[in-house]
């Protein structure tokens, strides 16, 4: 089979395994070029300096052409031949495949997306945007359900690049919020489904992908209650409350309640970092950041142990307290990520690396901190979340193993307790 390019991404994603579809339809060959969100790989600059918006997929031809955008590399894959008429047959059909191209992305897989970015904890939970998202979903399903009562497929009578697409959202949807319940409410879209992904020729894009979910997804708050960050500086406990969303939902409730006059109390500045005190320093965070993002690790653990400042700086290990409660390994990874985003008021006193260690049910969460001072409660107390997490001093100058620890939780490797590294966060 002819070797067409590489797509990057990875196989399950559904802007991904379209094309790959596509391809196999079409029988070309396109190769995967792994490409994960989870573990940055489209913020390095291997990646970036080929596709600058640093988002998956992409797509680099053997003949040289470059595409971004999953519709138009999809569309480019679809037209390598003209046998399965994967656009459609005539002006009306190649309408009707856009039009369920796009639906497909707008309304099925943005909806789902957004309830992800409350669920992966990326953003603060909205009880109202959540519904409004599940409402759209549905509608969507019901609207899906009615046209799939009559037609086996979306757009006459054989497979489009319509039904890759639509059946690769349907795919991610049913992998990550949409349970058996949806499922049952929607026969002709499940049905449909099962259809389209059991075509011999794409069943090894759909399959093994994951297990559909018996339930549906919802909102878990993060473990620690705002309370802890009472424990925390006066400073960094004011930006912990503003990130927790039980105070947040506190907070808006006072806001209603308050009179909006002039001669309300109005709320007192910020309170400075309490970092901001410390005396100067000349290892300079930013810099660290920067030279760990564009170089590779060992060139950049040559330089931090040249540059680093023991008096201004303090080097940490933190373990998540609860290993056994993890389930899959892309919900720990955004658990850390969650951590690291409630880090934020602290952000230019912090910088590191967290990881999951194993496997789906069998994993591990630690990483490594550089941090202003030498106190962790005063920097990371600013995370409601800090109390499911313990830490402890590392001394890479001076103990063999802590410098084992940080050296690979910084280049994402190494193991614990037999588990392998599986993937990492940046903390910048
Ligand atoms: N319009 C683009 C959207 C691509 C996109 O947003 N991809 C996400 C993954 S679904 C991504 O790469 N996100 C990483 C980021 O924005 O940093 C397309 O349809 O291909």
């Amino acid at each position: 089979m002819a070797v067409i390019g590489k797509i990057y991404g990875y196989k399950a994603h559904p802007k991904v395994s379209r094309s790959l579809a596509a391809a196999k339809i079409n029988g070309v060959e396109l190769e995967v070029s792994k490409c994960s969100v989870m573990d940055g790989d489209n913020l390095k600059p291997e990646y970036t300096s080929k596709f600058p918006l640093g988002r998956i997929p992409g797509f680099e031809g053997t003949d040289g052409l470059k595409l971004i955008e999953a519709r138009s590399i999809a569309r480019y894959v679809a037209g390598l031949s003209d046998n399965a008429k994967l656009l459609g047959t005539d002006k009306n059909s190649e309408a009707e495949v856009e039009q369920w191209i796009s639906f497909g992305d707008e309304e099925l897989f943005n909806p789902v997306s957004a309830l992800l970015q409350f669920y992966w904890n990326r953003l603060p939970y909205n009880k109202v945007a959540e519904q409004k998202a599940w409402d759209r979903f549905h509608a969507s399903l019901a609207y899906l359900e009615a046209h799939l009562k009559k037609q086996t497929f979306l757009v006459g009578h054989r497979i489009t690049l319509a039904d890759l697409t639509v059946a690769s959202d349907l795919q991610f949807a049913y992998l990550r919020v949409a349970g058996q319940e949806v499922r049952d409410k929607y026969p002709n879209v499940s049905r449909y489904y099962n259809t389209v992904i059991n075509q011999p020729t794409v069943l090894d894009v759909y399959a093994g992908n994951g297990d559909l979910l018996a339930e549906n997804a919802k909102f878990v708050p993060p473990k620690k209650e705002p309370k802890a960050a009472a424990a925390a500086p006066a400073a960094a406990a004011g930006a912990a409350a503003a990130a927790a969303p039980a105070a947040a939902k506190k907070a808006d409730k006072k806001k209603d309640n308050d009179d909006d006059d002039d001669d309300t109390p109005k709320p007192a500045p910020a309170p400075k970092h309490p970092c901001a005190s410390l005396p100067a320093s000349p290892f300079i965070i930013d810099e660290a950041k920067r030279n760990y993002s564009n170089w590779d690790t060992p060139d950049f653990l040559k330089w931090f142990y040249e540059n680093f400042d023991k008096q201004g700086w303090s080097i940490w290990r933190f373990d998540f307290k609860y290993n056994e409660e993890l389930n899959m390994v892309f919900m720990s990874a955004n658990q850390i990520g969650g951590f690291f985003d409630r880090l934020e008021a602290s952000r230019k006193y912090v910088m590191g690396a967290g990881g999951v260690y194993g496997v789906d049910k069998n994993s591990k969460i630690a990483g490594a901190i550089i941090l202003r001072g030498d106190d962790p409660n005063v920097v990371l107390g600013v995370a409601p979340d800090l109390e499911s997490y313990a830490v402890t001093p590392l001394d890479p100058f001076n103990k063999a193993d802590d410098k084992k620890f940080f050296e690979e939780a910084l280049a994402w490797e190494g193991e614990i307790d037999g588990l392998k590294y599986n993937q990492g966060k940046f903390l910048k």
